[in-house]
């Protein structure tokens, strides 16, 4: 990862104290040398880790603190943009269960645990060609949950959604919002529209809806539609499932959604419903909703590309959750592990666009991109030819087990973290010198 980043995210970075931005930058590029160790491990001395743990545990320093700053230079970009621009919206968590030591952390979805909750919005520009480039983080939030969750815990929690969409601000024609099933919420599509944004959600519920002047429930009156095309995707399962090529077949309405409850204020909502299905693999099967304009099947089948970038999101907090070891610190304070957070959940960012950026340009030749150190340490190792920045990103991968037979397709992502990581080991232990 190039340094200039951390430099260029951090110079409007304003902590209240000079001293705090400066460290700052130290710690983030200690951080991003070495994902994937602890926060003690990442300082060779004594007097650097203790400035680490001095400065987490500042209160000013705090996960918002950290971030803001970044969230305007990505919505700047956003607003700068030819392309598409999505916002895919998700939440995770974080579980330190075997931290015993540490005060104010909170239960998560498994009601044993013991963590903390975390809803990100990840940025990326969405090129004409099906291409990603990830610009960043537009907002981030990470809470405690309280320790008995009443109903309306529950409900408030699922405010982040429109929350997140406020704290960006006014939206261009641009700027798509992207979420999952857990985003089928009428208060936050409704919101949304009235804001003036694009969106992409995945549905969940079997809401009453009007189709064609008449009221019907959703889920049994799309599922008799025939389908209106076919498209051929590469679909790719969760473990045991299904990997290949599958022929989806795909049908569109428009519908209003009907305002929950009798007396509602809310306006009922204008979208367009998609549903895509395997006639041959039932278990596959995406409700959309959406109020992009949808006339024909090239806007279908463009819907569907989009949300099939959702994935991103889930990519970036993997990065987060098993790239980096913040489980992995002393902090006693759940505040404080929600600071690094902070920093972490901005350099998680990078190192998913440094792959993005492989797999953007992948033909451009392996010297213009990749330091020629690593290129020869890599020919040397595994006793190849590197030409293009594909190859080395797929030496990359081989280096964390990745075969490469051309039935595997390009690696995943935990792939090759672990091949960067025994790549950083070979790096340091002087591999190159013999
Ligand atoms: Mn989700």
């Amino acid at each position: 990862m190039k340094p200039q980043w951390i430099h260029q995210q951090f110079a409007k970075l304003d902590l209240k104290d000079v001293r705090l931005n400066r460290r700052a930058i130290t710690i983030a590029e200690a951080c991003a040398a070495h994902p994937e160790k602890s926060l003690p491990e990442r300082f060779e001395d004594w007097a650097g880790l203790k400035a680490a743990y001095r400065f987490f545990n500042n209160p000013k320093v705090t996960h918002q603190a950290l971030q803001k700053s970044h969230y305007q230079e990505v919505i700047e970009k956003a607003r700068w943009s030819e392309d598409l621009v999505l916002f895919i919206q998700d939440g995770s968590e974080l579980l330190f269960n075997s931290h015993p030591w540490t005060h104010g952390l909170g239960p998560t979805a498994d009601s044993a645990g013991n963590g903390l909750m975390f809803h990100s919005c990840l940025v990326a520009k969405y090129h004409e060609s099906g291409e990603t480039e990830i610009l960043g983080l537009s907002y981030q939030e990470a809470w405690i949950r309280p320790e008995k969750k009443s109903k309306d815990d529950k409900s408030k929690e699922s405010e982040v959604w429109l929350r997140t969409l406020k704290k960006i601000g006014r939206p261009q024609k641009k700027w798509v919002h992207v979420g999952d099933r857990a985003n089928d919420i009428y208060d936050f599509l409704h919101g949304a529209s009235n804001d003036g944004w694009n969106f992409v959600v995945r549905a969940r519920h079997d809401r009453k809806v009007e189709i064609n002047g008449a009221q019907k429930r959703l889920f049994p009156w799309i599922r008799k539609q025939t389908a209106k095309c076919k498209s051929k995707l590469y679909v790719k399962a969760k473990g045991e499932e299904f990997s290949g090529e599958v022929t989806l077949e795909i049908t569109w309405t428009k519908a209003k959604l009907l305002p929950p409850g009798k007396g509602s204020v809310l306006a009922e909502e204008e979208v367009t419903y998609i549903r895509v299905w395997c006639p041959d693999r039932p278990q596959l099967e995406w409700l959309l909703i959406t109020n992009l304009p949808v006339e024909n099947e090239e806007d279908v089948l463009k819907i569907i590309a989009i949300y099939r970038k959702r994935w991103l999101i889930e990519d970036y907090h993997k990065v987060l959750k098993t790239g980096f070891k913040i489980e992995d610190n002393q902090l006693k304070q759940a505040s404080r592990i929600l600071a690094l957070f902070g920093l972490v959940g901005l350099i998680a960012t990078q190192l998913l666009a440094m792959r993005e950026h492989c797999r953007l340009s992948p033909t451009r030749r392996v010297e213009e991109v990749v330091p020629k150190r690593w290129i020869m340490l890599i020919e040397r190792k595994l006793k190849v030819k590197l030409e293009t920045v594909r190859d080395f990103w797929r030496c990359l991968a081989r280096l964390g087990g990745f075969i490469g037979r051309k039935s595997d397709g390009e690696p995943g992502w935990q792939t090759i973290w672990k091949g960067y990581r025994r790549f950083r080991d070979m790096l340091e232990g002087g591999d190159l010198l013999y």
